[in-house]
C-alpha cells in the first residue's frame, strides 16, 4: 500500500494555472450577475489570483485573455504579478467576439477575414514575447448551424493554412496548444470538435503544437480519461483546462460534478508521465463563478484538483500491475478504488502546515479580510466581466 509520506514530495510539483477570467462577472446567456468587489482590470485581477497562491501554494500562474486583459504596458503587470508572487502563463486569444467572425475565424470563406484572425494570433503572441509567456491557447468558435452553408473540407485546409501561418511565428520555446469543443455556439458542426481533429491539426505544424483538452467539451458518457492515455501516449497532450459539467460546457467547479471522474483522469495523467514540472503538461482552470464568491471559488478548485491528485498519486502501482497481469479483474479495481476512498484531506492539512500554509486555504481566506476589503475599495469603474 502506497502511502501518504511516499507522495508528499511528488504533491510539491502541483501548479495549477488561473484564467484571469475567473475573477470576473459572469453568466449565462440568461443574466450575468454582478458581484461586488470584483476587479475592474487585469491588475486587480492578478492581485486576486495572487490571494489564492498565497493561500495554497498551487497556483503561481495566471492565464491571460486578449483583448480583455490588454494593458498599455505588459511589462508593468508582467512585474506586478511578480511583485505579487505570482507570474503570467497561457495566452488565450479571442476570435469569437467580433461581428467579422459571425461566419468563422481562422475557417473563414473570405481570406481578408481569416487574415485578420491570424493577424490577432500573431499579436498575441508578441504579448507573449513581453510576458514571458510559453502557451498560445487557441479555441475557436467556428463553425456551421446548417447544413450546406459551408464546405466542411475546404473549411478544415483553410484552418491548416491559417494555423500554419500562426506557428511560423511561434517562439523557439513556445507552443500552440489548440482545444477542441463538441459543440456550441455553432451547432451543427464544430471546426475542431473533438480530440482526433484536434490532433490531426496538430501533428501538421510541428514539436511545438499540442493539444488542449476541456475537461467540460465532451459529450455525455464520454471516456475521457481514454482520450487522456491517448494523447500523453501520442505525446501531445499539451494542457488541461479543468472544470466540471453536468450537461454542456457548465464551467462549474471541478472535482464538484464528477469526482471519480476527475480521479480516472489523474491516474492516467500520472501513468503516462503528465504530472510534475518537467511533464510538459499544463494544469489549468477554465471555469467561471456565476453565483458562488469567486476567490473562494477558485480556491476550492485547486483544493479539488490537489486532493484528487493525492489520491491518484495513492494508487499502488505494482499491487495494481500485479493484478491486471493475473487477470484479477476485481482485485485490479480494489486497488483502484482503495485509493479513491482514501480520505487525503487531513494528510493534507497536514502536508500545508508543515510548508508554511493554513491547514485550511478555505478557512484562511473567510478570516483574511480581503473579500471586505476589495468590497469596499473597489468602488466605482467598470467590474470586469465575461467579454470585457
Ligand atoms: C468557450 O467554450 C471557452 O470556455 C473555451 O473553453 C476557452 O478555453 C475559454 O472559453 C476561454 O476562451
Ligand atoms: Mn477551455
Amino acid at each position: 500500500m502506497t502511502s501518504f509520506s511516499d507522495i508528499s514530495a511528488q504533491l510539491a510539483d502541483q501548479a495549477i494555472e488561473l484564467p484571469s477570467w475567473a475573477f470576473g462577472n459572469s453568466g449565462t446567456r440568461f443574466r450575468v450577475f454582478g458581484q461586488t468587489g470584483v476587479p475592474r482590470d487585469p491588475f486587480e485581477k492578478v492581485a486576486d489570483a495572487a490571494q489564492v497562491h498565497e493561500l495554497t501554494g498551487l497556483a503561481p500562474k495566471v492565464a491571460l485573455h486578449i483583448p480583455w486583459d490588454r494593458v498599455d504596458d505588459f511589462g508593468v503587470l508582467r512585474r506586478h504579478a511578480q511583485d505579487l508572487g505570482v507570474s503570467l502563463g497561457t495566452v488565450n486569444s479571442n476570435t469569437f467576439q467580433d461581428d467579422e467572425y459571425m461566419l468563422g475565424s481562422l475557417t473563414h470563406p473570405d481570406a481578408s477575414v481569416r487574415r485578420r484572425a491570424v493577424d490577432h494570433h500573431i499579436d498575441c503572441i508578441d504579448v507573449m514575447d513581453e510576458i514571458g509567456s510559453r502557451d498560445l491557447k487557441i479555441w475557436l468558435a467556428d463553425g456551421t448551424n446548417y447544413p450546406g452553408q459551408d464546405d466542411l473540407r475546404a473549411r478544415q485546409d483553410r484552418l491548416a493554412e491559417s494555423l500554419a501561418a500562426i506557428y511560423a511565428r511561434i517562439g523557439e520555446d513556445q507552443r500552440l496548444v489548440l482545444e477542441y469543443k463538441f459543440f456550441e455556439p455553432a451547432f451543427y458542426h464544430t471546426d475542431v470538435p473533438d480530440w482526433g481533429t484536434s490532433y490531426a491539426q496538430v501533428s501538421a505544424l510541428g514539436e511545438k503544437a499540442f493539444v488542449c483538452l476541456d475537461t467540460g467539451h465532451h459529450a455525455p458518457g464520454t471516456n475521457i480519461e481514454f482520450i487522456v492515455m491517448q494523447l500523453l501516449r501520442l505525446g501531445k497532450l499539451g494542457s488541461f483546462d479543468f472544470n466540471s459539467r453536468f450537461y454542456a460546457d457548465d464551467d462549474l467547479i471541478v472535482g464538484a460534478a464528477d469526482p471519480f471522474q476527475l480521479f480516472r483522469i489523474l491516474v492516467e495523467v500520472i501513468r503516462g508521465g503528465g504530472y510534475g514540472a518537467d511533464s510538459g503538461v499544463a494544469f489549468m482552470l477554465d471555469q467561471c463563478h456565476n453565483i458562488e464568491k469567486k476567490i473562494p471559488g477558485q480556491i476550492r478548485s485547486v483544493l479539488n484538483v490537489q486532493e484528487m491528485t493525492a489520491r491518484a498519486l495513492l494508487v499502488d502501482r505494482d499491487a495494481l500491475s500485479t493484478a491486471q497481469q493475473a487477470g484479477d479483474v476485481l482485485g485490479a479495481n480494489e486497488v483502484l478504488m482503495d485509493a479513491f476512498y482514501t480520505d487525503v484531506r487531513p494528510a493534507l492539512a497536514e502536508w500545508r502546515e508543515s510548508r508554511g500554509l493554513p491547514a485550511s486555504p478555505m478557512k484562511a481566506y473567510a478570516a483574511s479580510g480581503y473579500q471586505q476589503k476589495i468590497e469596499a475599495e473597489r468602488v466605482g469603474g467598470a467590474q470586469a466581466g465575461w467579454g470585457a
